[in-house]
């Protein structure tokens, strides 16, 4: 099953939310530093014996004072312009998130809109990447696509809406 819905993706009640973290895993801006905020200071204890991950690779922790119980670290791409590898990266990224997830044996996953923020990727192009993966993934797992703004949860809509 596949939802999209607005608001802040540290409140939501799910197994898992996936975090648009960078390759150090030790917090940034963005959804990184809402989400360690709201999880508290034993996620980043957590996240420093992770050592780092490479772009498009995905870690797994517990989701401390968060409702969901885990997080999934995932690192998106930064966009130069769709020509070194970007597609395939972002696409990665929510593969091995929803891999993990499954191999975990989580029923349901929120994702935020990953590299579309400080990295820069254009959300018209991301968004496609995004559900086309989690299609590999619906029948087994309720995916959220939490979305920060109105205009982003339209994207999507109208995406999903085009392919019914
Ligand atoms: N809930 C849901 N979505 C959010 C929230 C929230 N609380 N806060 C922001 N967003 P970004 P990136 C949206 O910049 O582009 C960090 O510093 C936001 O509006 O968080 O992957 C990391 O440490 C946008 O749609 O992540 C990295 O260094 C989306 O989340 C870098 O930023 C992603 O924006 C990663 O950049």
């Amino acid at each position: 099953m596949i939802e999209v819905v607005e608001g802040d993706i540290t409140l939501l009640d799910v197994d898992a939310i996936v975090n648009a973290a960078n390759p150090s895993l030790l917090g940034g801006g963005g959804v990184d530093g809402a989400i360690h905020r709201g999880a508290g200071p034993e996620l980043l204890e957590e996240c420093r014996r992770l050592g780092g991950a490479e772009t498009g690779e995905a870690k797994i922790t517990r989701g401390y004072k968060l409702k969901a119980r885990h997080v999934i670290h995932a690192v998106g791409p930064v966009w130069y312009g769709g020509h070194r590898g970007e597609a395939q990266a972002l696409a990665r990224a929510y593969r091995n998130s929803l891999k993990l997830a499954a191999e975990h044996g989580l029923k349901s996953i929120a994702f935020p809109a990953i590299s579309t923020g400080a990295y820069g990727y254009p959300i018209e192009q991301a968004t496609p990447i995004a559900i086309r993966e989690a299609h590999g993934y619906e029948a087994s797992l309720r995916i959220v696509f939490c979305c920060f703004s109105r205009h982003d949860a339209d994207v999507y809509r109208r995406i999903l809406s085009l392919e019914a």
